[in-house]
C-alpha cells in the first residue's frame, strides 16, 4: 500500500521478508568493511544514531561540521552501495541518475534523530529514498519551516519512503523506536538506508 504523509510517499511493505534478509546481509558486508561510528556534532556531542555509508560519498558529522566525504573517518573508501538498494532506487525514485550515497543509520532502542532538513546535496530536484529494516520507528515530518505543524507515521521493516518534489526540504526526524517489534535483527534495533544523489 502507498500512503502520502506530508508530501512523502511511503510504500508500506514494499520489500518482502526474503529480500529484507538479503538486503540486511548486504548491509552487514558494508559494515564489516566500513564500521559503524557515532558522529559528533559541531559542539562535540555524540549523536545517538550510529552511522556508516556506502557509495562515492558518505555523509559525515564531526567538530568541523557536517558534509559529504569520499572516505570513512578511519581512512578507507566507502564500500559499494548494496545491489538490492540500487534496484529499489531504480524502481521507485523516478529519476535517471544513480544514487551516489547510501547512508546507513543504526538505531538502538533509545536512539533518536531530531527534526532537521537534508540540504547538503547540490540538486534538490533529486529525491531522497529511505529504506527501513528492523524495529518500527515513529517518523515525524513537518513543512519547510522550522516550528510548523508536524505529522507522524510509523515506519516498519520493508517500508520504502520517497521524499521528492515539494517535500524534499521538509523538516523530519525519528522520535521513537519500538524495541522488539521486528525479529529481522537478532539483537533488535533499526537500520535505515538513505539513498541520495549528492553532486
Ligand atoms: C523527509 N534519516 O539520515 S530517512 C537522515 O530514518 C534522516 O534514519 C531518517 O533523516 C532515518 O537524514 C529519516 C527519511 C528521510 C530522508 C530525507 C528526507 C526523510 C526526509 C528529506 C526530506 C523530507
Ligand atoms: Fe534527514
Amino acid at each position: 500500500m502507498q500512503v502520502n504523509v506530508g508530501g512523502i510517499f511511503v510504500h508500506q511493505g514494499y520489500i518482502d521478508p526474503s529480500d529484507q534478509a538479503e538486503l540486511l546481509d548486504q548491509v552487514r558486508r558494508v559494515v564489516r568493511a566500513a564500521p559503524l561510528y557515532r558522529p559528533e556534532t559541531k559542539t562535540g556531542r555524540k549523536m545517538s544514531v550510529r552511522m556508516t555509508s556506502a557509495g562515492t560519498y558518505g555523509w559525515m558529522s564531526d567538530r568541523k561540521g557536517y558534509r559529504y566525504e569520499r572516505r570513512h573517518p578511519e581512512g578507507m573508501e566507502w564500500p559499494p552501495i548494496p545491489k538490492l538498494a540500487k534496484r529499489i532506487w531504480r524502481d521507485v525514485a523516478g529519476v535517471p541518475r544513480e544514487p551516489q550515497s547510501c547512508l546507513i543509520n543504526f538505531y538502538d532502542a533509545d536512539a533518536k534523530m531530531g527534526l532537521h532538513q537534508d540540504r547538503d546535496e547540490a540538486d534538490f530536484e533529486m529525491p531522497v529514498l529511505s529504506i527501513s529494516l528492523g524495529d518500527d520507528a515513529r517518523f515525524r515530518v513537518g513543512g519547510p519551516e522550522r516550528g510548523g505543524k508536524t505529522e507522524a507515521i510509523w515506519l516498519r521493516s520493508g517500508d520504502v519512503a520517497l521524499m521528492g518534489g515539494d517535500a524534499r526540504l521538509n523538516f523530519h526526524g525519528i522520535d521513537k523506536i519500538r524495541a522488539g517489534s521486528s525479529s529481522l535483527l537478532p539483537n533488535g534495533g533499526r537500520i535505515n538506508l538513505t539513498l541520495r544523489v549528492v553532486d
